[in-house]
This record gives C-alpha cells, sequence and structure tokens, in this order.
C-alpha cells in the first residue's frame, strides 16, 4: 500500500534551533501585559512550575516538582500570543524534543499547559535534569538519538500561586536550580 512513498534518506543531525520558525504572530505591541510576567503554578497532577515571559520572544522555567524536579532553562526561544486582555499563550520546541503549550489567563488566575515529552524524556527524565543552557549538545545528542514515539501527551490545569512583574530580560528571576532555593521560596502565595 506504501510501495509509491520512498523512504527518507538519512538526515543531517541539525543543532537545535528557532531560525525556520517565523514568528509572524507574534505582536509585541498586543504583549503589553503579559511580558515581564513571573508566576508559579501547580497543576492539578501536583506537578510544581515557574515561569517568566523575559520578552515578547523568550521565557525562563524552573521546574519544583513533577518528572523532572530540578530542571531549568533560561532565555529560550518562544511563540507568545495575545488571545484576550487577560489570556496569553506561549509555545516552543526544546532541545530535547519536548514540545510545550501554555495557556495563562491572568484574569481568573488559571491556566491549561500541553506538555509533549518525547519517549526519551518519559523512560529517563534524569538525564534531562539540568540546567539545560549549559547541556546544549548532550540534549541534542539524547534527542536525536530518540524514540520520539510514543509521544507523551501530558494536559494539565494549573492554579497560579503566585504572580509579579519583573520587568524584561531580568536575570536574577530564575539564577538557579529548585533545588537550591530558599525554603518557602515556591509556596509563596499573593
Ligand atoms: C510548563 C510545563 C512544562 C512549563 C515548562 C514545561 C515553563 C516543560 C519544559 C521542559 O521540560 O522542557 O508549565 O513552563
Amino acid at each position: 500500500m506504501l510501495d509509491h512513498v520512498e523512504p527518507i534518506a538519512a538526515q543531517p543531525i541539525e543543532p537545535f534551533s528557532t531560525e525556520h520558525e517565523s514568528f509572524k504572530s507574534t505582536k509585541p505591541e498586543t504583549l503589553g501585559r503579559f511580558v515581564g510576567k513571573h508566576f508559579i503554578y501547580t497543576y492539578e497532577n501536583g506537578w510544581h512550575y515557574e515561569t517568566y515571559i523575559r520578552s515578547a520572544y523568550s521565557a525562563d522555567f524552573r521546574i519544583h516538582s513533577g518528572l523532572l524536579t530540578g530542571r531549568w532553562v533560561t532565555d529560550t526561544k518562544v511563540h507568545l500570543v495575545r488571545i484576550t486582555d487577560d489570556i496569553c499563550k506561549m509555545s516552543w520546541c526544546e532541545p530535547t524534543g519536548t514540545c510545550v503549550s501554555l495557556l495563562f489567563n491572568l484574569g481568573n488566575r488559571r491556566m491549561h499547559g500541553t506538555i509533549f515529552f518525547p519517549q526519551w524524556i518519559a523512560k529517563n527524565p534524569k538525564e534531562a535534569i539540568v540546567h539545560e543552557n549549559e547541556h546544549d549538545a548532550e540534549m541534542q545528542a539524547f534527542r536525536n538519538a530518540g524514540p520520539t514515539y510514543p509521544t507523551m501527551v501530558i494536559d494539565e490545569f494549573a492554579d497560579i500561586s503566585f504572580m509579579e512583574d519583573c520587568g524584561t530580560e531580568n536575570n536574577k528571576v530564575i539564577a538557579c536550580s529548585s533545588t537550591e532555593l530558599p525554603k518557602g521560596y515556591a509556596s509563596r502565595k499573593n
């Protein structure tokens, strides 16, 4: 049945890049309320995450609990769009091959996240528990070794327990692993 399908030739292994992504949906002039926001939130499955929107095109995050407790990433390129005055959506792929799409509602302090984990992360989450920026080549090697499939899709709602404005390109917001933070940091509520 698939006789007409040519086998795909082995592809050269590409380093991670977002150069092929257009970012044309991103309209920085509509994102004033969202850029600079720092959120701490807990998914209904108990996973506790933190995100900082550092610019209209980039974000930092840190994982306090869940499959990848201790993982953190700074200045990852994201696609951020305004949905309504209260709601924004942010989507991106990581060098690991994990893809993420998050919707934040500042009005009711709820969010919804969809995470698409490649199978290698589902099997071996420990390998990705690093400050990713310092382990790019290693993460790309794991991504290329795979397997990708079956993708583990996690889709969960979360309550935002802490929300503040930190301005743009603030390197102090997320600057260490969750395991190095003072006690009580992530349980703050406002
Ligand atoms: C989130 C859910 C998942 C999030 C990040 C991820 C920034 C995952 C990223 C990864 O493991 O690479 O809410 O917030």
